[in-house]
């Protein structure tokens, strides 16, 4: 399998090809803070200097009108300013968390016994649920986006581009393509209601957004209906005024209207309710860029050429067999995955029209290979999906052309080798990064195929829902 450069570059040890080759930027669903903390808090009432230019030049003044905010809520957190995320757990066991903890999740530190893994609470009977939506501050409205709408999903797209998640020094920023958006919000069962936008309602500017699809769910042994919940965002002018309470009571109140009662979710910063805590892991195609954008660095002793040399890659996959899926493959790709899923403890139950809209090979955002034995025989399965990021002060790169492993299952093949026909397959595609976290299997292959561990945790939540913590290597779930 492996080709004679990264054989020939032996003399480097395995500590020094992990450190090496590590790079230290995931952009892994980490809200920011520092442009916000300049914020001003809602009803503090000081006025901030520079925050409000871009949407007020077109709306009148929206401090004017964020003053007049009457939610107890924001109100109350006001008081202590203590919404920023957190990074860290055992800082975040500290904090107050004035939302978290109105809602149906473990506080942050408790054990829940093996024998525990249900709701929170009990579903309630739709008429007993509120029917009408959260309000929202005078001179904002709700709006269901209609994604099929070019002109909304461009919308949109504006909005996460512009103020979606961003790495911890601010360098880069996820730059979900329209493409991807639709096919990540039009899951089967997709429901308008639950792409719920938030605009400024004079001038009609998206200003907040929060989504759900539906999915259903393996927890250890029992198998639910939730959603997934994704897309989480607020203006950076608007941030810290207590927005994002407001979309998930919202989000939550649409999904219960539906009977569904839980939800997953991952997200960088540390939450109550944690169900497992993953990491990203980076491998370097393109390393010269990689430098440059300092997404990695040279550790000592490294120079760029060797650097280069420990990361090449082959021209051509190696594996007989390996090839694209094609549409004929999915009943067996579909089986493939559905048994290797049921190995884990938190895991997508798909029917085969959710298999195949998630995994077909879709140009510019899944890429999906099977291999085949000589006999015709459908052995393995796996696939990445294509997500760049801004880069956002450089002046020669703009975009960090990144693709993340998504769902696999290798019944004959080494893992080891279906990942790196997958990697030459990205390098031969263009990709500066492949990326993956150290769910499943995949500490297998991780440091063998020169992935440098990332900067930052992925965690796994669930809402309404209590039960034991698990490894990464028990999780089987993979967001966009
Ligand atoms: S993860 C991606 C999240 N998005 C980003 O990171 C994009 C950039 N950041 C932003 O747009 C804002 O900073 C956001 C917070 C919107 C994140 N998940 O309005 P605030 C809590 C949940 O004053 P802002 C994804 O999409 C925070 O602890 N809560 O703050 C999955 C505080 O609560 P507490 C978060 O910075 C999302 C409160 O919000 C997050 O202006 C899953 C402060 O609100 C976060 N990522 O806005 C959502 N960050 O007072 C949960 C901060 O308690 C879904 N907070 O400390 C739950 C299930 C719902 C459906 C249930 C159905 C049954």
């Amino acid at each position: 399998m492996a080709d004679q450069d990264q054989g020939a570059s032996n003399d480097v040890n395995q500590t020094e090809t992990t450190t090496s080759s590590t790079t230290t930027k995931s952009t892994t669903k980490k809200s920011k803070s520092k442009g916000a903390a300049a914020a001003t808090d809602v009803v503090d009432g000081n006025s901030s200097t520079t925050a409000e230019h871009t949407i007020t030049s077109q709306t009148g003044s929206i401090q004017e009108m964020l003053k007049k905010i009457t939610l107890a809520e924001q109100a109350s957190a006001a008081l202590t300013n203590r919404s920023a995320p957190k990074s860290d757990e055992e800082a975040a066991s500290r904090q107050e968390w004035k939302f978290w903890h109105t809602q149906p999740v473990p506080t942050i530190g408790t054990k829940i016994a093996s024998e525990n893994n249900g709701p929170v609470e009990e579903n309630k009977p739709i008429e007993e649920l509120k029917q009408d939506p959260y309000k929202l501050p005078d001179g904002f409205s709700w709006d269901d986006i209609d994604v099929m709408d070019d002109e909304q999903l461009k919308e949109l797209y504006v909005l996460l581009n512009e103020n979606y998640v961003e790495d911890d020094d601010n360098m880069f920023r996820f730059d979900y393509s329209m493409g991807f958006l639709r096919w990540a919000l039009c899951a089967p069962g997709w429901l308008r209601k639950w792409h719920a936008a938030v605009r400024v309602t004079k001038s009609r500017k998206m200003v907040g957004f929060i989504s759900a699809v539906p999915i259903r769910m393996k927890v250890y042994d029992k198998e639910v209906s939730m959603v997934e919940i994704n897309f989480l965002c607020v203006h950076k002018k608007l941030r810290l005024k207590r927005m994002a309470p407001v979309l998930i009571k919202e989000i939550t109140r649409r999904v219960n209207l539906e009977g569904i009662f839980q939800a997953v979710y991952t997200a960088g910063v540390v939450l109550p309710g944690i169900v497992s805590k993953c990491r990203y892991w980076h491998r370097s195609l393109n390393v010269k860029k990689l430098l440059a954008v300092q997404f990695s660095h040279l550790s000592r002793n490294m120079t760029v050429q060797r650097m280069q040399k420990l990361h090449r890659l082959p021209e051509a996959t190696q594996i007989k067999g390996f090839r694209e899926m094609r549409h004929s493959d999915i009943p067996r790709a579909f089986a493939l995955l559905t048994q290797y899923l049921k190995k884990f403890d938190l895991s997508p139950v798909f029917t085969q029209e959710e298999f195949e809209y998630l995994c077909q090979n879709r140009p510019n955002i899944v890429s999906s290979f099977v291999v085949e034995q000589e006999n015709g025989e459908l052995t393995d399965f796996i696939s990445y999906y294509h997500l760049s990021s801004t880069i956002m002060n450089h002046p020669q790169y703009k975009t960090l052309n990144a693709c993340y492993m998504y769902y696999h299952a290798a019944s004959r093949t080494p893992l080891c080798d279906l990942v790196n026909d997958c990697l030459v397959q990205a390098h031969k595609d263009g990709f500066d990064v492949f990326n993956a976290l150290d769910l499943m299997d995949n500490k297998e292959f991780l440091e063998k195929l020169k992935f440098g561990v990332g900067d930052g945790n992925l965690q796994y939540y669930i809402y309404n829902w209590k039960c034991p913590q698990m490894n990464p290597e028990k999780i089987a779930l993979l967001l966009q």
